[in-house]
């Protein structure tokens, strides 16, 4: 069992995707437990603050240390393992497919979302936590990068999608994206298959497939 956890402000961003694959078949199957954490229960006062503006000036609001790290401490006290913290932001290493495969192994994982301008970096070092991006532009907020980490993740959980094929070079290489495809009709709008898929020599189709593919790490 692999135990996921979103500290965020905005559960109901990731939520809608737990019904679908391949959370949905991983959660069914008891390979995952994803819980959502909402950060708002950890705000410091009762009006509900967990952000403040930055110190040195800047534009807009920075999540506070205090929250975040008890919204963490509450999740990692109830763990025998401890946990891998990642905080989900632009200035982190780019997630990649490697990155993935690594999660997708993890008993304990601590997904943290930012918003507003950010965190403060405090935090991240007194949970020894790592920081990830998923590329380089700016979003509102880490809950769309927190879903891609995950979906990306548990995809790789053996039994977590019924195509156990699709994952066949993903676990040779460390990743790689397949050949293009093609369906019925072979002709449309005078578009044809490429002719090597329709005359069933395998290896022609298997070498064709090898050339054809995106990328390989
Ligand atoms: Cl993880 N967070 C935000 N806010 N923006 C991003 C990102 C993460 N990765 C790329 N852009």
């Amino acid at each position: 069992m692999h135990n996921y956890y979103v500290v965020t402000l905005f559960p109901e961003l990731i939520e809608p995707y737990l019904a679908h694959l391949p959370f949905k078949r991983a959660l069914e199957k008891n390979l995952i437990q994803v819980r959502l954490v909402n950060l708002r229960d950890f705000a410091i006062d009762k009006r509900g603050t967990v952000d403040s503006p930055p110190y040195g000036s800047g534009p807009g609001m920075i999540l506070r240390p205090e929250p975040l790290y008890n919204a963490v401490q509450s999740v990692a006290k109830g763990l025998t393992n401890n946990p891998r913290i990642i905080f989900l932001t632009p200035r982190g290493k780019t997630f990649n497919q490697q990155i993935a495969q690594e999660i997708a192994k993890a008993e304990n994982m601590i997904l943290i979302c930012g918003r507003y301008e950010g965190f403060d970096q405090r935090v991240v070092e007194e949970l020894q936590a790592e920081e990830l991006s998923i590329g380089k532009y700016v979003l509102s907020g880490g809950e769309a990068a927190a879903t891609v980490v995950l979906e990306c993740s548990i995809r790789l959980i053996p039994g977590a999608i019924d195509n156990a094929k699709a994952l066949v070079n993903e676990s040779f290489n460390t990743a790689n994206v397949e050949h293009p495809q093609y369906a019925r009709p072979q002709t449309w709008r005078g578009r044809s298959v490429p002719k090597i898929l329709t005359e069933g020599h395998h290896k022609k189709i298997a070498s064709w497939k090898l050339s054809a593919k995106a990328w390989v790490e």
